[in-house]
């Protein structure tokens, strides 16, 4: 099996590369990316001495290259993304660009390919906000209702993806997916950020009042999620994919963390400004892949956490620069 997965220089995408060279040895892997700030090949330097692996820099965007690259592929993963929220409101134009137009060269190159399957990656985001005070929980009965340029991107390109299959028949499958934390996080991300900066000595930065609710899912279950629905998930279909069952709000998490670093809360919290347009709270039904695929999260909360600060504590050289870079886009952020 020939397999071009995109965006797999990213966090998602190198979980799911290093899981599925793993379970799946014989099978060929192309990882297309174009290395944004937010890609870094040599999560994968370990593959390239494989003949089964390899690196192709380019843009999804590029409807040629794209064409050139999907020749003999049986099946597509689609994580190329620009997937930052706060990116998002600072700059939404590559948003369109990678997120809605990319996926549409993808799609075209699928169909003119044949291939046996486009899975795209998705997010919970598309569905909107949820209110503190309801016990609702995002389904795949929910209608999209996307606030930030980000989840209007990824919701502009779930319906194009679906539009493929309705309209020329390409079997295609979208997971909608919650909040991933593990290994190989671009810092900027909640998770990521409050670790490194509690490793750096500084403050775990609380947007607004702290109440806003997210979902958790380890990355290694979200990946376990994504190869289930390609082994039996049903073309056309979407699966919603959570990682708890019970609210988290983002206070509650950080002191986790203090907790697991051994940190006082009273010393380490920092109350900031808000995020604009921030989602209230998400929640995910993962009933259907449950009852579907069989699929559940291996991972508690406490475990993930436990096993992802521990990779950031023993892997401060991988994330030293790419710290700089986001704490330099805070900066910015915060003169606006
Ligand atoms: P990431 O930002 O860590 O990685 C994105 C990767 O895509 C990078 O390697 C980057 O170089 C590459 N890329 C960006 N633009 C590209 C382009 N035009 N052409 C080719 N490659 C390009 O993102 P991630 O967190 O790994 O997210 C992967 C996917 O999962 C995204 O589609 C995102 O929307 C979705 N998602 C992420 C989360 C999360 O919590 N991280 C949750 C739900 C859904
Ligand atoms: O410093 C911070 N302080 C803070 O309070 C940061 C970076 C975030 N937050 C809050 C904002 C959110 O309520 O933490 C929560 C999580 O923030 P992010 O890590 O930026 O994630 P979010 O905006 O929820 O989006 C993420 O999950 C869904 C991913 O970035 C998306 O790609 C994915 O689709």
């Amino acid at each position: 099996m020939k397999i071009l997965i995109t965006g797999g220089a990213g966090f998602i995408g190198t979980n799911f590369i290093l899981y599925h060279h793993q379970h799946f040895p014989q099978d060929q892997i192309i990882n297309f990316d174009k290395l944004t700030y937010a890609g870094d090949k040599s999560n994968l330097k370990e593959l390239e001495k494989t003949s089964r692996y390899h690196f192709v820099l380019g843009d999804i965007a590029d409807r040629k290259m794209v064409d050139r690259v999907m020749r003999g592929v049986d099946l597509v993963v689609n994580f190329a993304a620009e997937s930052h929220v706060d990116r998002s409101i600072a700059n939404p134009r590559a948003f369109l660009e990678t997120n809605v137009l990319g996926t549409y060269c993808l799609l075209e190159a699928a169909l003119e390919n044949k291939v046996s399957r486009f899975h795209h990656i998705s997010t919970d985001e598309v569905f909107g906000a949820l209110s503190l005070a309801s016990k609702n929980k995002f389904s795949e009965q929910t209608k999209y209702d996307p606030s930030s340029p980000y989840s209007a991107s990824k919701a502009a390109s779930d319906h194009l993806v679906l539009s493929y299959y309705h309209t020329f028949g390409l079997p295609v499958t979208i997971t909608n997916c919650s909040n991933n934390y593990g290994p190989y996080q671009y810092p900027e991300k909640f998770i990521p950020r409050m670790i490194t900066n509690l490793l750096l000595g500084q403050k775990i930065p609380i947007y607004g009042d702290g109440k806003h609710v997210r979902d958790w899912l380890y990355v290694e279950d979200h990946v376990r999620a994504v190869e289930a629905v390609l082994a039996h998930g049903k073309p056309g279909e979407t699966y919603c994919v959570g990682g708890l069952k019970k609210d988290v709000n983002n206070l509650t998490l950080a002191k986790a963390i203090l907790k697991i670093m051994k940190k006082d809360p009273d010393k380490w919290l920092e109350f900031v400004s808000d995020r604009a347009g921030h989602d209230r709270r998400y929640a995910v039904s993962w009933q259907k892949i449950n009852q579907d695929l069989g699929w559940e999260p291996k991972y508690s909360l406490e475990e993930g956490l436990r096993a992802t600060v521990s990779w950031y504590q023993n892997n401060q050289t991988w994330w030293q620069n790419k710290k700089k870079e986001a704490e330099s886009f805070y900066q910015e952020l915060a003169k606006k």
